[in-house]
């Protein structure tokens, strides 16, 4: 029987490039890089491994204790060491007794089994990807070893790894913290609470490979934003984590230790960091003795622990919420955490932060890949705004046309086919065309194209105008073009003039190679059609034949202006409006009769007929040539005219399938359109 197949395999997503589409494709590391989140996939890999080494050490947790600048975070450590550990461990309120590296004690039995020992090791690489070095057995190089980081953040992102046989009873490793308050001399103008601040980088970091956190305190310095700052890092990292705040050096008064629990400040962080009452422990200053009057820290602090201090001097942190009598201190907590249940929340937590982070590159790659789409669209509309331009009567918004040889011919012929009987053969003999074509060559030639600079180009309108009798021309040389188009906002403003021409020119030669062979006869035949029918019988063969004769000429002219100024030494795009043309002559024919329907009817032939067609083109050879797509993803390219007194109306353009891919001369981006697949 056929089971329905279920899939548990993740869907890893991968982006493809749709636009070009030359087969690059982008890994989730990759996709980040690009979209320059590198430090993201960097978190991403970590917190796998992470992952990866906390299921294969789920029996052995590791403690952080961290916090405040002297705190006693050396202190909490070292209690829980044999005597020898201990005096490897520097403590005191000097810098040069300061911990200024990250330092990982464990069971002594974590580092003598091999397997076990590699395990580790991979633990803490994950946090510390520059390697480890294990502290001395002699306390003074220890020591040595421990200030090492104080000016040097190298040495700092090294951690110092030691075994301790005390720590087996314990079964779990302790991670000796240094402060993130204390500077380089280099960072000094950065503010502790700056996002810069590498010292609690690197405690974000090692807080994966812990799976419970002491956070030590000053009682006198609760208050402070720093301590705000570092939970926040914390919890960001182990959401859910098992966190302790011990506060430290209590000042022996009434109303202790009851007073701190109450305190608002610490409320306030119990409540913001989700740390439970119970997970609040205090130790008294042990410097303040009981005097006459006054009792001191000894009358505010469990008997058991007061002896405990008198063989060692330490602080004796006990929980505060059970108050003197209680009989929990920093020993009983460590033996009573359960180890396979804080296990199971660090692993959790990966795996919050694992989806949390995947959300974020998926946010950040998804803003990449739109910032990208957005680029090359606006760049791919202000190019249409353009080529639109170059077809369009700027007074009028009418479409111009492309009066090429072959366009000249089929609405020649169409013309001789639609027209009167008696008129056919005089019209076709007359092949007004021909004639007007060498004549302009003539005209053509009497003016210096080859430095026809921006400002000339009405001026030559104009002439070319009055010379033929047009009624609408429009000249574009690719110097006013990139000239023009530089100061655009969406052209990219490392595009260099002479490039940008470079590319226009590239477009008006490619366009004049590739001229549109075929006109729709049927259509063409239309709007001949509707030319005549503009006039009565009699206007046919009056002014209609002669004004056809004349006009036509005129046009004639035009479609030779571009390949002749290639001849000249210079490129450009030279478009008419056909109808204007024709029209102009017998203005008052038109006026007189019925003839603006036929006009109308006229002009939308020659948009379908010439207009769009040639648009097409010569919008899909400018894409290519500044290296744009020719349409973003399936939306249609789409234009306006207006014909008559008609409203604008809205117009296709084909992307050109036709035509071969023409090869970039100037690219204006290097972005690309980008696809997420899943697979
Ligand atoms: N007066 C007094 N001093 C204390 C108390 N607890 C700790 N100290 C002292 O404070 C100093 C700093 O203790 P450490 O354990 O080195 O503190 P730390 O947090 O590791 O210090 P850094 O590593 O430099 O940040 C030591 O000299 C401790 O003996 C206390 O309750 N009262
Ligand atoms: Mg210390």
């Amino acid at each position: 029987m056929l089971q329905p197949v279920t899939s548990t395999t993740p869907r890893i997503p991968h982006w493809t490039s749709q636009w070009p589409a030359d087969g690059i494709a982008l890994d989730l590391p990759q996709a980040l890089d690009a979209a320059q989140h590198g430090d993201i996939s960097a978190d991403i890999s970590a917190i796998k491994r992470s992952l990866e080494t906390a299921k294969n050490l789920s029996q052995h947790p590791i403690l952080a204790v961290t916090g405040q600048l002297n705190s006693g975070k050396s202190s909490v450590v070292a209690s829980f060491l044999s005597p020898a550990g201990k005096a490897r461990v520097p403590r005191g309120s000097s810098s040069s007794t300061g911990t200024h590296r990250f330092v990982y004690w464990v069971p002594q039995s974590w580092l003598d089994t091999k397997s076990f020992r590699d395990l580790l090791l991979d633990l803490i690489a994950t946090a510390h990807p520059k390697g480890v070095e294990f502290l001395d057995t002699d306390p003074e190089k220890a020591a040595e070893q421990y200030r090492g980081g104080r000016d040097d953040l190298e040495t700092l992102s090294i951690p110092l790894i030691a075994g301790d046989p005390l720590l087996d009873e314990l079964g779990t490793g302790l991670l000796d913290c240094p402060d993130i308050q204390t500077h380089d001399q280099s960072d000094d103008q950065h503010s502790v609470l700056s996002s810069e601040n590498p010292r609690l980088d690197f405690l974000s970091a090692a807080a994966r490979v812990c799976s419970a956190f002491l956070v030590v305190w000053n009682r006198a310095a609760i208050r402070d934003r720093l301590i705000e700052v570092m939970l926040s890092a914390l919890r960001q990292r182990m959401a859910s984590a098992p966190l302790y705040l011990l506060v430290n050096m209590i000042r022996p008064e009434e109303g202790q230790p009851q007073r701190t629990m109450t305190d608002s400040d610490v409320t306030r962080l119990l409540e913001q960091f989700s740390i439970s009452a119970d997970h609040v422990y205090g130790a008294f200053d042990f410097a303040i003795e009981d005097r006459s009057e006054r009792p001191g820290w000894r009358s505010y602090t469990p008997a058991r622990l007061v002896m405990n201090f008198d063989q060692v001097e330490a602080p004796q942190f006990y929980p505060l919420a059970e108050g003197i009598h209680s009989n929990d201190d920093l020993h009983t907590l460590s033996e009573n955490l359960d180890v396979a249940e804080i296990q199971r929340t660090k692993i959790a937590d990966h795996q919050t932060e694992l989806s949390r982070l995947l959300h974020q590159a998926n946010t950040s790659i998804n803003q990449w890949m739109n910032d990208s789409e957005e680029e090359i669209s606006n760049i791919h509309a202000g190019l249409l705004t353009t080529c639109h331009r170059m077809m369009t009567d700027e007074t009028t918004g009418e479409p111009l046309q492309i009066m090429s040889p072959q366009f000249a011919s089929a609405l020649h012929a169409s013309l001789v086919r639609t027209a009167p009987f008696a008129l056919k053969l005089p019209l076709k003999l007359a092949n007004p065309f021909d004639k007007a074509y060498d004549s302009a060559k003539k005209f053509v030639r009497t003016l210096n194209l080859k430095s026809l600079s921006t400002d000339k180009i009405k001026d030559l309108e104009g002439e070319l105008k009055q010379h033929f009798k047009l009624g609408s021309i429009k000249i574009a040389s690719s110097d006013a073009l990139a000239r023009r188009m530089q100061s655009q906002r969406w052209c990219p403003a490392s595009a260099q003039i002479p490039e940008l021409e470079k590319a226009w020119n590239g477009v008006f030669d490619t366009f004049q190679k590739h001229p549109i062979e075929r006109f729709d006869t049927e259509l063409l035949d239309q709007s001949s059609k509707n030319r005549w029918d503009g006039f009565t019988m009699t206007q046919k063969f009056t002014i209609g034949g002669k004004a056809l004769l004349g006009t036509i000429g005129g046009l004639a002219a035009l479609c030779g202006i571009a390949t002749l100024a290639v001849d000249g030494g210079a490129t450009f795009f030279a478009a008419t409006s056909v109808s204007h043309a024709i029209n102009g002559s017998i203005a008052a024919v038109i006026a007189a009769g019925g003839g603006a329907v036929a006009m109308a009817g006229f002009q939308e032939s020659l948009l379908k007929d010439n207009t769009l067609p040639y648009l097409s083109r010569l919008f899909s050879i400018t894409c290519d040539c500044f290296h744009i797509p020719r349409a973003i993803r399936d939306k249609p390219t789409e234009v306006n005219f207006k014909i008559g007194d008609r409203r604008k109306t809205k117009y296709k353009l084909s992307a050109s399938p036709e035509l071969p891919m023409f090869p970039a001369i100037t690219p204006l981006t290097d972005k690309r359109i980008w696809n997420k697949e899943e697979v």
